[in-house]
């Protein structure tokens, strides 16, 4: 693989981050490709990667952007249900804490993220060190709703945040180019800034009983091993 050159210190930790979880790689695996910035650099490595060594893997990926990106470049990107259960899915995040709990979903694909994630043997993320966080919550939580009775959902969320000591927090819907923004599957995404998330698990359960939900992007759980970049090129394991 070509050295890239003037890459920002946020970019050589990210690219760091990402040789080593594409170290994991071998030969004939099922591959989660992931979302995000981090993602896009993990991907170009890993189709230079899989070119020079003439692997053959088959790769399933979160969005269609990375869809898009892998094809491009020669990886062969299948529907999941037709690959089937998945060796390694490697993905970005917006927060890990200490417990590999995540945040994840700033790009708005938590939700096929979560599933690829869930469907692999293994869940290894990769970020910067700015991503790590003694307590989730800093970033915004993003929840996906389906649009019908969205602003039901939104009332439901903060009832429940409320019944949880987390009240009064701002909740926005996600927009691009002053439109609501839709996920990949049609959905609406509410961005919720809690500050902090003494118990994500409670929490979790909180959004599993309102029906308007279809996705957070806790991750809690799912995560197997979070790879450190660091602008050097050095990594930390957590
Ligand atoms: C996806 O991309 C997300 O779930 C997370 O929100 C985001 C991280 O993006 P980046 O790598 O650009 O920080 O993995």
């Amino acid at each position: 693989m070509s050295e890239p050159t003037d890459l920002s210190p946020s970019d050589a930790a990210k690219l760091a981050a990402s040789r080593a979880a594409i170290a994991l790689v071998e030969d004939g695996m099922k591959l989660g490709l992931g979302t995000g910035s981090t993602a896009v650099i993990m991907v170009r490595e890993l189709a230079a990667r899989a070119r020079a060594e003439g692997l053959s893997l088959r790769c399933a990926a979160t969005s269609q952007a990375t869809a898009d990106l892998a094809s491009s470049l020669g990886l062969r990107v299948e529907p999941l249900d037709q690959i089937g259960w998945l060796d390694l899915t490697i993905d970005g995040a917006d927060e890990v804490d200490p417990d590999l709990n995540l945040i994840k979903g700033g790009g708005g694909a938590h939700l096929r993220e979560k599933i690829v994630a869930r469907a692999s043997d293994r869940m290894v993320v990769i970020a910067d060190p700015g991503k790590v966080v003694e307590t989730l919550g800093a970033f915004h939580l993003p929840v996906e709703v389906i649009q019908f009775g969205w602003q039901i959902t939104e009332r439901l969320i903060r009832e429940m945040l409320e019944a949880q000591g987390l009240g009064q927090r701002p909740i926005l819907l996600r927009k691009r180019d002053g439109q609501p923004f839709l996920t990949d599957e049609g959905n609406l995404i509410l961005d919720l800034s809690l500050e902090a998330i003494p118990d994500p698990a409670r929490l979790a359960r909180g959004f599993a009983d309102i029906p308007g939900v279809v996705e957070h992007g806790l991750f809690l759980g799912i995560c197997d091993l979070a790879i450190i970049g660091k602008p050097d090129g050095s990594v930390v394991e957590l």
